[in-house]
């Protein structure tokens, strides 16, 4: 796919020159045995930067999600999300199949759901035939939405339900640098109100692989456990740690960029008489649009036929994903070549 124009996700970026001088240099060791240096420095790093008492680098988003869901939850348990939610939509159905879990859907707006939404969502400590709700899950930014941000007085908010029915609350962070930078907010601020995060390091960040998950040092040592029993420890992780490092370090300001030009696209679409996209949901790096009655899968090969690479979120709705290996250039060229299939 190296001559398209990839706007399917920001996660089919690839390592820069500079990334993989930092991995091909990175001193490792076995990991299992807590022995890589460079894993533990990420940790280390990413702990600092989450505000959270210890870290765990991890596989992949999935992966971290479904840990972290692990160790907060007893089979039988609740966690209550968005309707949207990656977990609940795009996990294989993980939270049942790993942790024997159920999801309790909220229906929020542009991805966000509020506490008096949720409220009447937790079942009461009485109820022996129901399950037992222990967590709750926001997603920030929230892809399906169309990377939208949940406000940080609803975390709040959210947080402070959360501690007065004493459950858990997890953060899907994957792509939190974004809402960080949009909104200033410092990710440990995002952080310091959840129990757990996962965070991705592969996504806008532009590593090739894996997620950290922050926690409290006893949260981690559970997860380090789950993490083992699911295949999920990796000995010269390094190289890969590496990686991770170099995009916390250099490749968090620089999202801003991606902002923009999600921005550019989404005012050129949305001034086609054909195409309709949601101005309000545009808020990070993703641009979601509608067709009207042009159909879904032909627009999507002639846009591949022209070189430009789309994928979807919900049925019928287009994504676009910027990141940085698409240069400003390369989306006006994919604006032209939209404009050509559609007009
Ligand atoms: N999202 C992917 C697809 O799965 C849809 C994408 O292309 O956007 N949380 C969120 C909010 C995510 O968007 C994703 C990946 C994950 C978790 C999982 O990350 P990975 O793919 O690394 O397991």
């Amino acid at each position: 796919m190296n001559n398209f124009i990839d706007l399917r996700s920001d996660t089919v970026t690839k390592p820069s020159e500079a990334m993989r001088k930092a991995m091909f240099n990175a001193e490792v060791g076995d990991d299992v045995y807590k022995e890589d240096p460079t894993v533990n420095e990420l940790e280390e790093y990413a702990a600092e930067l989450l505000g959270k008492e210890a870290a765990l680098f991890v596989s992949s988003g999935v992966m971290g999600n479904q840990v972290c869901l692990n160790v907060l939850t007893q089979p039988g348990d609740e966690v209550i999300c968005e309707k949207d939610a990656h977990i609940f939509q795009y996990e294989s159905g993980s939270p049942a199949a790993l942790s024997g879990i159920q999801l309790s859907l909220v229906d929020g707006v542009k991805g966000v759901f509020t506490p008096e939404q949720v409220e009447p969502l937790i079942r009461p400590e009485s109820a022996y035939y129901m399950a037992r709700t222990k967590v709750i899950e926001v997603e920030n930014t929230h892809n399906r939405a169309g990377g939208t941000i949940n406000p940080i007085e609803n975390i709040k908010a959210l947080s402070q339900l959360a501690k007065k029915h004493k459950l858990y609350f997890h953060l899907d962070g994957a792509r939190i640098w974004n809402a960080s930078v949009e909104t200033g907010i410092a990710p440990s601020e995002y952080a310091k109100h959840f129990d757990s995060v996962s965070c991705c390091l592969s996504k806008g960040l532009g590593a090739p692989v894996g997620s950290v998950i922050a926690g409290s040092k006893d949260f981690i040592k559970e997860a380090y456990r789950v993490r083992k029993g699911w295949g999920g420890g990796m000995r010269q992780a390094g190289f890969l740690a590496a990686a991770g490092l170099y995009a916390l370090k250099n490749n968090i300001t620089r999202l801003k960029d991606d902002h923009i030009k999600a921005k550019t696209i989404a005012e050129k679409l949305n001034s086609i008489p054909c195409i309709k996209v949601d101005m309000d949901c545009v808020q990070t790096n993703m641009v979601m649009f509608t067709l009207g009655k042009i159909n879904v899968d032909d627009f999507l090969a002639k846009c591949k036929d022209n070189g430009l690479l789309l994928s979807t979120g919900k049925v019928g709705v287009i994504r676009a994903v910027t990141h940085l290996d698409v240069s400003m250039e390369e989306i006006y060229k994919a604006i032209k070549i939209i404009e050509k299939i559609v007009l």
